[in-house]
């Protein structure tokens, strides 16, 4: 739990409050649940009544700290917190046992603070470093350690300091690295301060803190690059209700023009195949509502219908692109409508104007792209503020024609929505939208063109780079930092736009919008793609970190002995784990069920089992049949020392096969040679072998449904340490292949056949 406070200051310091907020809050809740982590409710209050009551008003103090940001003030709360819960563990055992949990702890710090640099901020990882380094500096365990065990302390202390050193140098991997290193001389440390025992339930509650590291460091990456192409969908809603709205001004030919480029624009995007990815059928309605809304413009229809339903596919999109970020999003495109009702009712068309803003308030009640219910969570008094204040305001301003009101209240929504965006979010989507926002503001202004208004489409582009130049929420400087060159064509294309416009050449305003909305999709690409938006692999290394440092783990052989069924409970709960958190999506179910079972695993190797708290459930089926019940191989399962010479051998390591590929020629005969960990077998997939090549597998069964089943009920199949499995390939072509237990731990390799 200590660790975890740690894991909400480097959130913090990494410059992403709310996800340290949320982790704040997700403390105190298991805190609150007395059954929860160590029983540590419970035992707080009964060691110290005044320690468990200054525990919890820091916990609070530091939520709050968390919540608003201040990295400092957090971080000193946490430190606070952390001490009540170490006299707490002083309560109840002797200090030995104290100094040992707080190496180890220390090392969780260390390498948060190597996932903090690995995520891209490292800045804020040298800050976490040097604020560990100086409690290492503090603390009790500091001279115990050097004393009890001085290389280790040396190789803690050295590898901290790289840590630091590489954060400083911008060096995130190499910082990752020192930090995996530091903490495994944190360990090594605590096994020379106290009993294995002990020790061995502190290195549980490492990989336990492991595990809350591998899903608080997914939330240090920014909106993917599927916010990029939301970006992309959400200038389209705006393009297709400029081109009905040219359409109902009788300019024919512009509005079909419009809807032609869009098209040919959707077609060449990089949206393109991400949309129809994330979503099938949106996709195909929007490409089929874009063709009828063509015809319909052409043949002098309405449009009404086509129109709504490009909007709705594109929203779809939105959603199933933008994922979370979908409201800020959301918000983008209704100021630019809301935008759009302040130009009509300046163009002397209230009712229009009403209409329009009231159709989005329409669609915030709705919640459409949970905008409202998120508004609503984020700030009750924005949301007010919004919604009564100046929405119906607005819409009522409308209809009296009071000028001063709509000023205020136009004012007002633009104001309340960006507030929101900038709230909500973080720089990256905010800036997604800004882009969003400039691109419809910018069709406006040609729509504006087209209809002859020279001056109205001038306002309007010219209010789009004004808001750009303003700073737009943290875009421009984004944008200036992550690619000079796309933030130069997104600025010299806008002027573009704005002097054709102004010269009332309204073609070539068109033309010159689709080359800004091109720039556009590249300027929120660009700030996506620096703006630690691609986390890449690191979750899921950080999760399969955890699984390997425990299968390597003194106390893996001891959980195992004190009780097979929690240590089998314990593996599996990781396994799915990784699983979960390599799959992406909410990890916090697959964390939870690993952290209780982890927690039993800490009182059965201190032999105090039946004090502990009942775990989940979630995991009983997987302990079925595999017990206790003895690994059997498979007909080609041999002695190690029965390998061939001329085998190209495959080591089997603790949760790899290295190398991960072997290029073979037909004929020729792999061996994979058990080399470390537990139990491995190995499995081709069915569905990654040459055409017409049989399935092969350790345990000799002729499917990989039939060895998956002889592994989970018999444990037939396995390769255990000492021996080998033999494989003769014949077919030419790829064989994927995994080991059945680890492939969550990414355990996958591939063998290449040649001719
Ligand atoms: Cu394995």
């Amino acid at each position: 739990m200590r660790a975890r406070l740690y894991d909400a200051v480097a959130l913090v310091e990494a410059g992403r409050p709310e996800a340290g907020a949320t982790v704040a809050e997700d403390v105190f809740a298991r805190f609150e649940n007395a059954g929860g982590e160590w029983g540590a409710h419970e035992q707080l209050e009964a060691t110290n009544e005044q320690n468990y009551e200054a525990f919890e008003s820091h916990l609070s103090e530091f939520a709050e700290a968390a919540s608003t940001g201040e990295a400092g003030a957090a971080r000193e709360a946490a430190t606070a917190a952390s001490d009540n819960l170490r006299s707490a563990t002083l309560g109840r055992t002797d200090e030995s046992t104290a100094r040992a949990f707080e190496l180890q702890l220390l090392g969780s710090r260390v390498r948060n603070a190597g996932l903090v640099a690995a995520a891209g901020h490292t800045a804020g990882a040298a800050a976490v470093g040097q604020a560990t380094l100086a409690a290492f500096e503090r603390a009790a365990v500091h001279d115990a350690v050097e004393e009890a065990a001085p290389e280790t302390y040396e190789t803690f202390e050295g590898e901290l300091e790289s840590v630091i050193e590489a954060a400083d140098a911008g060096d995130g991997a190499a910082a990752h690295e020192a930090s995996e290193a530091s903490l495994s001389a944190a360990v090594d440390g605590a096994y020379a301060l106290t009993d294995s025992q002990t020790a061995g339930a502190g290195e549980l509650a490492v990989a336990q803190a492991r595990a809350f590291d591998a899903t608080a460091v997914s939330k240090l990456g920014g909106p993917g690059r599927g916010v990029a192409h939301a970006t992309t969908l959400t200038g389209y809603r705006a393009q297709a209700y400029d081109a009905a709205r040219l359409a109902a001004a009788g300019e024919t030919t512009a509005a079909s023009t419009l809807v032609g480029e869009l098209f040919a624009d959707f077609e060449g995007a990089d949206a393109h195949d991400p949309f129809e990815e994330a979503d099938a059928e949106s996709y195909e309605s929007f490409e089929a509502g874009l063709s009828a809304l063509r015809s319909a413009i052409e043949a002098g229809e309405d449009t009404g219908e086509p129109l709504a339903t490009v909007d709705e596919s594109l929203l779809s999109g939105v959603t199933a692109l933008a994922g979370e970020q979908a409201p800020t999003l959301a918000a983008a495109f209704f100021r630019a409508r809301l935008s759009d009702a302040r130009q009509r009712y300046a163009n002397g068309e209230p009712e229009a104007a009403a209409t329009l803003a009231e159709g989005v308030f329409e669609r915030f009640e709705r919640n459409e792209a949970n905008l409202h219910e998120t508004l609503e969570e984020t700030s009750e008094e924005l949301y007010t503020r919004f919604e009564e204040d100046h929405l119906a305001a607005l819409i009522e301003a409308f209809r009296n024609g009071d000028d001063d009101a709509v000023a205020t209240h136009s004012d007002g929504v633009q104001s309340t929505l960006f507030e929101f965006q900038t709230a909500f979010a973080g720089t990256t989507a905010v800036s997604a939208a800004g882009a969003a926002y400039t691109d419809a503001r910018v069709f406006d202004g040609v729509v504006a063109a087209h209809r002859g208004d020279t001056d109205r489409g001038a306002a309007l582009v010219g209010s789009a780079f004004e808001y750009f130049e303003r700073g737009a929420g943290g875009f421009h400087e984004a944008l200036e930092d992550a690619d000079h060159e796309a933030y130069e064509s997104f600025e010299s294309q806008l002027g573009t736009v704005r002097s054709a416009v102004e010269a009332g050449e309204a073609d070539r305003a068109s033309e010159a919008a689709f080359g800004f909305h091109d720039q556009a999709v590249a300027a929120a690409d660009a700030v996506v793609g620096s703006g630690g938006g691609s986390l890449g692999e690191l979750p899921g290394t950080a999760a399969q970190e955890t699984f390997q440092a425990f299968e390597t783990a003194r106390v893996h052989e001891t959980l195992e002995t004190a009780d097979h069924d929690t240590y089998e409970s314990f593996e599996n709960s990781l396994g799915e784990f990784v699983g979960a958190v390599r799959e992406g999506g909410d990890t916090g179910d697959a964390v939870g069920q690993f952290a209780d079972h982890a927690t039993r695993a800490q009182f059965a190797v201190v032999g105090a089992l039946g004090d502990a708290p009942a775990a989940g459930a979630a995991n009983e089926e997987a302990d079925s049949g595999s017990g206790d019940t003895e690994v059997v191989g498979g007909p080609n399962v041999v002695d190690a020392e029965e390998v061939p010479d001329d085998a190209t051998v495959v080591d089997v390591e603790a949760v790899a096969f290295a190398p991960e590929e072997v290029t073979v020629a037909a004929g020729e005969t792999v061996a994979f040679v058990h080399r470390g960990g537990e139990a491995h077998n190995v499995l081709a997939y069915a569905d990654q072998i040459p055409e017409g090549a049989p399935e092969w597998n350790s345990a000799g069964a002729d499917s990989e449904a039939a060895a998956v089943d002889a592994w989970d009920s018999q444990r037939r199949g396995g390769v255990v340490s000492g021996q080998a499995y033999l494989r003769t390939f014949e077919t030419v072509g790829e064989h994927g292949y995994y080991c059945v237990p680890h492939e969550a731990a990414g355990m996958v390799g591939t063998v290449i056949v040649e001719e």
